[in-house]
């Protein structure tokens, strides 16, 4: 705004603030879920072991999430960022694929 003459126009709103406030958010990343499901072939004992393995689970831990998903059908074993759940589902499928067994992990957004 340079014309001094402009500056009192009413009609003039270029300087007016308008009274709208945008609350200022701290971004979250969203988490995922990683699900390990049941099914009836693969050994308790592989399943435990993968726990343990890829999910830093102690062996008491690991035995108590795998009871649940055999008895429940599935369990959150771990929330991750997607990135570290997308690995984490990629593991457990490439371990259960090497040894031919059928179990199933996936992953759900919190
Ligand atoms: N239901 C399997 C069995 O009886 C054990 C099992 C537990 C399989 C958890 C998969 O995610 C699973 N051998």
């Amino acid at each position: 705004m340079t014309d001094p003459l402009k500056m009192s126009d009413p009609n003039h709103r270029e300087d007016v603030d308008l009274a709208v406030k945008t609350k200022p958010r701290t971004q979250r990343p969203p988490l995922y879920k990683v699900l390990l499901l049941n099914d009836d072939f693969t050994p308790m004992e592989f399943v435990v072991h993968v726990l343990e393995r890829l999910f830093s689970m102690t062996r008491a831990q690991a035995i108590e999430i795998m009871l649940t998903v055999h008895r429940k059908g599935v369990a959150v074993v771990g929330v991750f960022s997607h990135e570290i759940a997308e690995t984490k589902v990629a593991q457990v499928m490439e371990l259960a694929r090497r040894q031919q067994h059928p179990l199933q992990c996936t992953m759900e957004k919190e």
